[in-house]
């Protein structure tokens, strides 16, 4: 009987996976038997200090690009490099992301268009330019990572959270408009994860002190601890494979319950 779990023959783009989230969904993909890991990041730096990371994990399947996700030609142009490369895409996950943390009423106009061009539109260019091979195919996963702030606001991340409460929408849209060609467009929602995007948020204090929003964060997740990306593969594999095929246009929150707990009481 097949493992329903198994990527076994499967080609996977995961965008800005050259550390991160995107890369320990990569290492998960990788442990379910893809074929071919294709990443990208924004220069040639980047890519090399990722294709080292792969190296390092001692990941040989994997292509690496240099793109930028908001560039619409750039992007179509790599899909055709990625079908020379490679082959076909079977899995595409939208992972590049950045986020800028500043008071909305002090935040300047291209700060939160910078925002919302990586977090929402470069979904809709990669998904767009992804989207015909698989209703050819009549196949195809589609997986977008979304946020807390897909649900949820807090000080200084608007433009963060307007991106991502749209991307959980563009999730469910994609979900509604090509469902009809085997297509599961899903979302995973992380909570909070340990990496350089959060890195801001642990740094310890001149005084020796944990970060008051460690703290808070601590105190705000059932498991009272940060999560860990390696914890965001199995979710990743669950909604690339074709156990996940009934599944679609949902937001799975991969975040140690924060969205369902009001938060440690005062001892
Ligand atoms: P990260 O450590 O900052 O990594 C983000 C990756 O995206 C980097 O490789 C970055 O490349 C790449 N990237 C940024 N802009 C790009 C662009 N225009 N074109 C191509 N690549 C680009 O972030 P992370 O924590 O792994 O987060 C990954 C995703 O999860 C993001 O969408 C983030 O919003 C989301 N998320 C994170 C958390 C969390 O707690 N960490 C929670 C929920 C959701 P460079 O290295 O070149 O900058
Ligand atoms: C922040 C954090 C969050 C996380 C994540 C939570 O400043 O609040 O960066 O936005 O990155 O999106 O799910």
């Amino acid at each position: 009987m097949n493992n329903p779990f198994s990527l076994e023959g499967k080609n996977a783009w995961i965008t800005g996976a050259s550390y991160g989230i995107g890369f320990n969904i990569a290492k998960a993909f990788v442990g379910a038997g893809i074929k071919t890991i294709i990443f990208n990041d924004i220069n040639e730096a980047a890519l090399e200090r990722g294709l080292a990371n792969y190296k390092e994990a001692g990941i040989t399947n994997v292509k690496g690009y240099v793109c930028d996700v908001t560039r619409e030609d750039d992007v179509k142009a790599l899909v055709e490099t990625i079908h020379r490369d490679v082959g076909q895409i079977d899995i595409l996950v939208n992972n590049a992301g950045i986020i800028k943390r500043i008071p909305m009423h002090e935040m300047k106009r291209a700060d939160f268009q910078a925002v919302i061009d990586v977090d929402l539109v470069a979904p809709y260019i990669v998904s767009s330019a992804v989207l015909p091979e698989m209703m050819e195919r009549r196949e195809g996963k589609i997986i977008n990572i979304c946020s807390m702030m897909s649900e949820l606001g807090r000080e200084t991340v608007s433009a963060y959270a307007a991106a991502k409460g749209g991307l959980k929408m563009l999730t469910r849209n994609i979900c509604s408009e090509y469902g009809s060609y085997n297509i599961q467009c899903n979302g995973i929602g992380p909570g909070y994860i340990a990496t350089p995007q959060t890195a801001p948020l642990r740094e310890r204090q001149p005084d020796g002190k944990r970060h008051p929003f460690d703290s808070f964060i601590v105190a705000k997740t059932p498991a009272g601890r940060w999560l860990d990306p390696s914890e965001l593969g199995g979710p990743a594999v669950f909604l690339a494979s074709h156990a996940s095929d009934a599944v679609n246009g949902h937001v799975l929150y991969v975040d140690g319950g924060i969205l369902a707990y009001i938060g440690k009481q005062p001892e």
